[in-house]
């Protein structure tokens, strides 16, 4: 069996995905989320100048060398770029081995080691009391677990509230907008916010706050122990994570769990977080951090010392990448909970799927291969768009962390 052919689609049925579909001569095709929020054309490129070419004619069953091909292969190792082309290529082959095999991919990873992935859903709201509504309305739908973000007093806008609620959308606009940030306003806000939850809907309802990276270690100290009373599931990204070591300050004072991630490229990115106890959720993604692949390298990495899977699952991840996801957080010993939030009618009508949402759980496909496909008709009536992710600044005009 040979590739053939690989094509890369960029679409925008309501906000803009990149798909790699990869043909083989049997008639077998695969796809991949190639995504990367705000600097799509970029893996395109990279895809179409760079990898398909030394795709074709390829063994597609030969899933691990071809990582390593196009991982050691590019000479310029890691980065997000790279390592979203990367696990565009291997999240295709995955599906092309399923469909092969004739079983979904959880199979191939070792079978169900749970009956449903835990998912969270995002109740945000500009006040306390409309996120009080917007986490009953999860609550109502079966969600076990919620993360709650609320505008700050004395900031005009700020990350993760949204306009279009269900349907939050951080890349707005063609050039980036801009927010204001005080840590001052935010770390005196946050924990009302949690106490008024945590005593609305009690003690059985996990909750989760993401910090969007921030605070400095010690500021996001004060915030854990602060939150300490509401029991959160976790604190996510409290500060940037180049430097991993920094997060030993955090865990010298407290006990709020930390999950971090998102922006992770490798296992690199996260050795010594894993390996020095630093977090508690590791949440590295399918097509952020290299594929099925090299995210079970992660997981199993972070399976060793205590760390569990926390996957990212925003809506710039397309149902492909969710597809994928929800065979890996199925079969892996260690799966925490997975990011969901819900795609618009019009993304999930370009891209078929058959995971489904039941009681707070979403279930895998059992098709043959990752059980999703893009229709490329369908995504061809919605052009890319240019939209980026907004930055943020102090109340001084100073650029700070988005
Ligand atoms: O800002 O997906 O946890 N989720 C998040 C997301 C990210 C976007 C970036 O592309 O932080 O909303
Ligand atoms: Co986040």
């Amino acid at each position: 069996m040979r590739i053939t052919d690989a094509r890369v689609i960029v679409s925008c049925p309501g906000r803009n995905f990149v798909t790699l579909k990869i043909v083989t001569d049997d008639g077998v095709t695969g796809v991949g989320d190639a995504t990367l929020n705000g600097r799509e054309l970029a893996v395109a490129a990279y895809l179409t100048e760079h990898v398909i070419p030394v795709l074709i004619g390829r063994d597609p069953a030969r899933i691990e060398d071809t990582w390593q091909y196009l991982y050691k292969g590019a000479y310029w190792r890691r980065g997000p770029v790279t390592m979203t082309a990367i696990a565009a290529v291997d999240t295709a082959l995955w599906d092309i081995k399923g469909k092969v095999a004739g079983l979904p991919v959880y199979q191939l990873l070792g079978g169900r080691s749970r009956d449903g992935v835990t998912v969270y859903g995002h109740a945000n709201a500009e006040t306390v009391d409309d996120v009080l509504t917007e986490v009953s309305h999860y609550v109502d739908l079966g969600y076990r677990a919620v993360r709650v973000q609320t505008g700050v007093p004395g900031l005009a806008s700020t990350y993760g509230v949204a306009h279009d609620r269900m349907f939050y959308e951080p890349a707005d606009a063609a050039l980036p907008t801009e927010n204001a940030w005080s840590t001052e306003a935010y770390l005196d806000h946050v924990p009302s916010v949690f106490a008024r939850v945590r005593a609305e809907f009690g003690p059985g309802l996990k909750l989760l706050h993401d910090v969007h990276h921030r605070l400095t270690p010690i500021e996001a100290a004060r915030l854990g122990k602060s939150l300490e009373p509401y029991s959160l599931t976790w604190m996510e990204d409290p500060v940037p994570a180049e430097l991993q070591e920094g997060f030993r300050l955090i865990r010298q004072h407290t006990t709020t769990p930390v999950a971090v991630g998102e922006v992770f490229s490798t296992i690199w990115d996260c050795q010594q977080l894993i390996t020095e106890q630093l977090i508690d959720y590791i949440r590295t993604t399918v097509v952020h951090a290299g594929g099925i692949t090299h995210l079970r390298r992660i997981f199993d990495l972070a399976a060793l010392y205590h760390v569990r899977s926390g996957s990212h699952g925003a809506t710039d991840l397309s149902p492909v990448c969710m597809a994928a996801a929800l065979h890996v957080d199925v079969s892996i010993p260690n799966f925490g909970l997975q990011e969901y939030m819900r795609h618009t009618a019009e993304t999930d009508a370009v891209f078929p799927h058959t995971y489904r949402f039941a009681d707070g759980y979403l279930h895998p496909s059992e098709e043959p291969g990752l059980g999703v496909d893009i229709d490329e008709e369908a995504a061809a009536r919605y052009p890319y768009a240019p939209a980026q992710l907004p930055i943020n600044r102090l109340l001084d005009g100073t650029m700070h962390s988005w």
